[in-house]
């Protein structure tokens, strides 16, 4: 099932029926340990409405409201690599190596909703920034009890240039206004996506393809499960909220976004998710 929050409140999208709540609260529906019975249970006793999706078109949002965003690093191979090319002129190398093997997994703080746009808005690149790329994740979508209750897609909008010049500087190089893209919607399931589950990215510059890469979960080298109980073990998160799970795409060293990129980046079967770089 499908779960996408819209300007007059929250879609359920099943079998190509919608089924309209216009008036529940985001956080309070979603940090919820039985979302999956609760959509099922609505989708029972009340009627489809016609007009689901272009209500979906015209009217989404990110699927986020008080929740934080987290971000997991170096979790695919190619993650690795990547980070240990941008950051040879500053000896970071050996710290994304590490990680990579390391039990502790590398989380950290991503945005919040302010900071966050859903499909269909744009995406921002620093203006001190001129190497920067998009990151397409899985991303968790978890309850204040740790739960995982659904999967959505994420974009982890990055500056190479300020991460590669000094490791210490990924806060500025991974946050920042318009940082976060999220949706199209939650994925709500009982059971994980499976490990072949591909993670693809096509960007545009004026209609042309000017990248295209893919990779599958079967790449990440750690489970969600363990994220999760890592990010928890001292944080509380009274709302919920998404971590996002690590990128296994990463474009040729040449590649750089320019503003009105157009990003899409698919899992299916969460959808597609679209924005723009301003
Ligand atoms: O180590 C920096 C962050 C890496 C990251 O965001 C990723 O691997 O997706
Ligand atoms: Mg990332």
């Amino acid at each position: 099932m499908k779960l996408y929050r819209v300007k007059r409140g929250i879609i359920i999208e099943i079998k190509n029926k919608f089924y309209l709540l216009e008036n529940e609260n985001w956080d309070d529906f979603f940090d919820d340990d039985y979302l999956f019975n609760k959509l099922q249970k609505i989708t029972l006793e009340q009627e489809p409405i016609e007009n689901g999706m272009s209500i979906i078109e015209t009217e989404i949002m990110a699927p986020i409201k008080n929740q934080e965003i987290w971000a997991s690093g170096v979790t695919y191979f190619n993650s690795k690599l990547g980070r240990q090319e941008e950051s040879k002129n500053s000896g970071g190398g050996q710290f994304y190596a590490h990680v990579y093997e390391a039990e502790r997994p590398e989380l950290f703080f991503k945005a919040t909703a302010s900071r966050t746009v859903g499909s269909g808005e744009e995406v921002r690149i620093r203006k001190d920034s001129e190497w920067n790329v998009p990151e397409p994740e899985l991303t968790l979508a978890i309850t204040s009890s740790g739960k995982i209750i659904g999967y959505t897609i994420g974009n982890d909008m990055s500056s190479r240039s300020i991460e590669g010049e000094n490791p210490l500087y990924l806060p500025q190089a991974k946050t920042y206004d318009g940082c976060a893209s999220l949706g199209p919607c939650i994925y709500v399931t009982e059971t994980p996506p499976e490990k072949d589950t591909k993670i693809e990215m096509v960007i545009y510059r004026d209609r042309e393809k000017v990248f295209e890469g893919e990779t599958s979960l079967r790449q990440m080298k750690r489970t969600p499960e363990e994220l999760v109980s890592f990010l928890y073990r001292e944080c509380s998160f009274p709302f919920g909220c998404f971590l996002m799970t690590g990128t296994g795409i990463v474009p040729s060293s040449e590649f750089t976004l320019k503003q009105e990129d157009e990003i899409h980046i698919t899992i299916n079967p969460i959808g597609t998710l679209k924005n723009t770089v301003k």
